[in-house]
């Protein structure tokens, strides 16, 4: 399989997860790509984003949460994503809040980046939806032990804040959020993702 990705998304890197915790990373060949710049990757992907997926006989996937989910059944089944029930429902709606607060994320930080042009009107919200999901998660048991697609989704979020806004204090207020965070540091599948700088040209 190929996965095409840029170093920088949390959402390339929630799928590099997903595979370390299926025992699948050595079945994977990363395909570095610039998702602006890149018309391989609109060839592949009508909407030219990362992460994309391409199996060994051709077949393309994209959405991060189709990608896992196929990762899992490849798996066996039944690991990232519960099989029924309340289970089930708890790792849906927490990987559908964490992906939501990092798209936010991505957004603030373009915005922040344009933010000298033009101020953009729409950081507040995005600062709003960040904060409220980010106290929604502090009430929120996670594992520390089996990963589902939830806590999966939670590290990827966390870690996307960590790497762009270093100083940002989201640890404050959320002791148990903050002390989940912490105890993640040393786990392999989230050493072996980091988040780092593109090594591709950078867009124009
Ligand atoms: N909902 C998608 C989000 C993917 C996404 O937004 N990827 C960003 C990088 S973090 C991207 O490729 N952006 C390029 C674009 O939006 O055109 C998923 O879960 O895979």
């Amino acid at each position: 399989m190929q996965l095409w990705l840029a170093f920088t998304s949390p959402f390339a890197r929630k799928v590099r997860i997903a595979a370390h915790e299926l025992g699948l990373a050595g079945e994977i060949e990363l395909v570095e790509t610039d998702p602006w710049t890149d018309p391989r990757l609109r060839a592949v992907n009508p909407l030219a984003k990362v992460p994309t997926l391409i199996l060994e006989d051709g077949e393309v996937l994209y959405e991060s949460s189709a990608i896992c989910d196929h990762l899992d059944e490849r798996a066996g089944g039944g690991r990232l994503f519960p099989r029924s029930g309340r289970e089930r429902r708890r790792a849906l709606r927490l990987q559908g809040l964490s992906d939501g607060a990092a798209t936010a994320a991505g957004r603030l930080f373009a915005a922040e980046r344009r933010a000298a042009l033009q101020v953009d009107p729409m950081i507040p919200r995005f600062e709003r939806a960040i904060a409220a999901s980010l106290d929604a998660l502090e009430a929120e048991p996670l594992s520390r032990e089996a990963f589902t697609i939830a806590e999966v989704g939670v590290a990827c979020l966390l870690g996307y804040l960590d790497f762009r806004w270093p100083e940002r204090a989201w640890r404050a207020g959320r002791p148990a959020l903050a002390d989940w965070w912490t105890a993640m540091a040393e786990r392999p599948s989230l050493v072996e993702t980091a988040h780092r700088l593109p090594t591709v040209d950078p867009r124009p």
